[in-house]
């Protein structure tokens, strides 16, 4: 990554450092395992910084949710109209591996032990990889930060539940990523189970075509009602033919499965029946019926 380097050749350069951070780091090894890694190589790819799509969020999500250019505007002290012209998104999906997927996909209640580490251990190690792009880019002189980690980042409460000022999914959609789904969930070309992150910066970068028809057109419910697994799936009842009750969710979560903490020896866990045991858990189940 130099600066007379052509914007694909700097590209190529930052999906290189974000798959061999996955590859070599010692903090995307499952505990408990022989070695295993937490996730599998990445999805990596870019967004336009001052994409209209970002506005549109402030509709689509809360007027508080961030603009790239907001969003490292705050993070560096300047003022948005003072940072370069072209702004650019990192954006990168973690597809989850295929033995903590199967060791998900027989539970009825109570995520397994495996999903529950990729929830605590797998989003320390997606930590460590946003600060070590920043870090990688901010060293070759560019601005760049991570919204999700700066001090700013808030979560809030809506009468439909929980939402943040900063969707990680939604700026995966905007990179041409994937697509929304009847359970909520992003489906990926390589599915719906994964975590995601991102960082913005003022490097110059490639666009990804965003090429799904629609925010919804990776989930076979929305294509032709063919699915409807990720309904009898969910332990909570969370997920009907209108879609995902948030509030439910979370509540099931973070009350009535409360336990596992402890059980397990987590700070936090997740959930994610939904997103283990359907079409959509590792591939774009509309992939092939598209063209
Ligand atoms: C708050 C939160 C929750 C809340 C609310 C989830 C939610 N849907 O917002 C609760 C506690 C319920 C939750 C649960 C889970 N979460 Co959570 N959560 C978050 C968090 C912190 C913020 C999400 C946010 O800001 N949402 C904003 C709201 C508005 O999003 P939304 O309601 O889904 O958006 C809808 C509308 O925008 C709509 N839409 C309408 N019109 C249009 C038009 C356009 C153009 C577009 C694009 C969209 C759109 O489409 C969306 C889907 O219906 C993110 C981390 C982050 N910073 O992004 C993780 C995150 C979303 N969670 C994640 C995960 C993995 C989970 C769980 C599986 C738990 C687990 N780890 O086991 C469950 C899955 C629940 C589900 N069925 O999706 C992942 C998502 C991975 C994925 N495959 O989608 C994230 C991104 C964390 C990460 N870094 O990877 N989570
Ligand atoms: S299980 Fe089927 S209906 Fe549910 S999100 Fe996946 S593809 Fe869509
Ligand atoms: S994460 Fe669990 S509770 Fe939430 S919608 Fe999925 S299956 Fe239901």
């Amino acid at each position: 990554m130099t600066a007379d380097a052509k914007p694909e050749e700097t590209a190529a350069s930052l999906q290189e450092e974000i798959r061999s951070f996955v590859r070599r780091s010692p903090l995307n090894v499952l505990p408990d395992s022989n070695g295993d890694s937490i996730f599998d190589q990445p999805l990596v790819q870019f967004a336009d910084g001052d994409d209209s799509i970002f506005n549109e969020y402030k509709s689509i999500i809360d007027p508080t949710h961030l603009t790239p250019r907001e969003a490292l505007a705050m993070a560096c002290g300047k003022s948005p109209e003072d940072l370069p012209e072209r702004l650019s998104v990192i954006s990168w999906i973690l597809p989850i591996t295929e033995k903590t997927r199967e060791s998900n996909r027989s539970q009825k209640d109570i995520p397994s032990r495996p999903w529950s580490y990729t929830r605590w251990y797998g989003e320390k190690f997606n930590e460590a990889l946003r600060e070590h792009v920043v870090e990688v880019i901010t060293g070759k002189g560019y601005l760049a930060t991570a919204p999700f980690l700066q001090p700013y980042f808030e979560q809030m409460e809506k009468d439909n539940g929980p939402s943040s000022n900063w969707s990680e999914r939604h700026i995966a959609y905007a990179a041409g990523l994937g697509t929304f789904s009847l359970s909520d969930g992003f489906i990926t070309e390589l599915g719906i189970a994964h975590r995601c992150g991102s960082v913005v910066t003022d490097i110059p970068l490639p666009i990804s075509p965003r090429t799904a028809k629609n925010p919804y057109s990776n989930c076979l419910f929305y294509v032709n009602k063919e699915c409807r697994d990720c309904i009898p799936r969910c332990p909570a009842g969370a997920i009907t033919e209108k879609g995902h009750d948030k509030v439910k969710c979370r509540e099931y979560q973070h009350e009535d499965i409360r336990y596992v903490r402890d059980k397990y020896g987590v700070g936090i866990q997740g959930c994610g029946l939904c997103q283990t045991g359907v079409p959509c858990e590792s591939r774009n189940p509309a992939g092939k019926l598209k063209g």
